[in-house]
């Protein structure tokens, strides 16, 4: 609470939020955790190539989803910092992936050249696979007070959500769709939910998993995650088309060129602004029942239907 003095009286007021204060102090400290996660070992070139990537920048959404929502769910930050550091890890490793030419084809991803460019296709293959056994690795060694049997949950969780149930079946069902006119909104919601919403929401549920949150929290936390997963990427489609490629850190007007079928395509860009808004709403409500101690995932779901970036 705030003091202002009116008419020689102190009268409290609610204190805003402070989303940017508040992410860029949750960015700093994920980014000090994931540089310490990855040190250059032997051969050094497949070590550097996975810490390019992961040390790259980014918004470092998912690992704060994760540290907010176990906070929210009366856990300690560090009981979850190992699963948001693999979280970021699983990212960063869909990305490599996704900018080869074999997929996307994109030279550029969070303002530098992307993974292939900088070490050919075949390290960036490897350096997406460590990255990913790494994930497991780290979640199944770091994690320290939480009882086995809720890291043995979070770790079949990152499983089924990197898998062809997740974010492989989604990739897959994206590279089919490409250059066909006739995608329907419900093929787009499947690519979605699981090439985006897929890890959105585990972040969540595995944050809400490492705290101990009974089924009836994780079942509403995974309601909110839902919700923001496909307001993100409908939100991804429209800054494809409005923003510039320096906003972006890489190319901008990608999914036009590609004929690729987006919720703008479908819907118009100010029907996707409103439903993106609509599908925030509906988050937010869900965290009703938590008043202020929600406010961080309150302001994230806000961010992801106002960022420019
Ligand atoms: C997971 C085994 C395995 C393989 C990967 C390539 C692939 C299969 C899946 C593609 C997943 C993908 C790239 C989805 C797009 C998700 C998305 C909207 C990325 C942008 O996320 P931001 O805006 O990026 O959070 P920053 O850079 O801020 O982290």
């Amino acid at each position: 609470m705030v003091q202002t003095e009116e008419q020689g009286t102190h009268q409290e007021l609610p204190t805003e939020f402070d989303l940017n204060d508040y992410l860029s102090k949750q960015k700093i400290l994920v980014e000090t955790a994931l540089d310490k996660s990855i040190s250059i070992g032997n051969p050094s070139k497949i070590y550097e190539s996975m810490r390019y990537s992961l040390l790259a920048g980014g918004k470092r959404l998912r690992p704060i989803l994760c540290l907010a929502t176990c906070e929210l769910m009366g856990g300690q930050l560090a009981m979850a910092m190992p699963t948001a550091c693999a979280l970021e890890m699983i990212h960063t490793m869909s990305l490599i992936h996704d900018d080869l030419p074999s997929m996307d084809n994109d030279d550029y991803r969070r303002g530098k050249l992307t993974n292939h460019k900088v070490y050919g296709d075949d390290i960036a293959i490897l350096a997406g696979d460590g990255l990913l056994a790494y994930a497991f690795e780290y979640v199944a060694m770091e994690t320290k007070d939480v009882p086995c049997e809720l890291v043995l949950q979070v770790v079949a969780r990152l499983g089924k959500t990197v898998g062809a149930a997740g974010l492989v079946g989604g990739q897959v069902l994206d590279l089919e769709s490409e250059g066909k006119t006739d995608i329907t909104a419900e093929t787009l919601s499947f690519i979605h939910t699981h090439k985006t919403g897929a890890l959105l929401e585990a972040s969540v549920v595995t944050g809400a998993i490492l705290a101990g949150a009974s089924q009836e929290e994780i079942a509403r936390l995974s309601l909110y995650s839902q919700n923001i997963g496909l307001a993100f990427q409908i939100v991804d489609d429209i800054l494809d088309i409005t923003a510039t490629d320096e906003q972006l850190g890489k190319t901008a007007g990608k999914d036009l060129a590609a004929q690729k079928a987006t919720y703008p395509s479908l819907w118009g860009l100010e029907k996707s602004q409103a439903k993106a808004e609509e599908l925030v709403n509906e988050a937010i409500a869900q965290l009703d029942t938590y008043g202020k101690a929600a406010d961080p995932l309150r302001a994230i779901a806000k961010f992801i239907v106002t960022r420019n970036h």
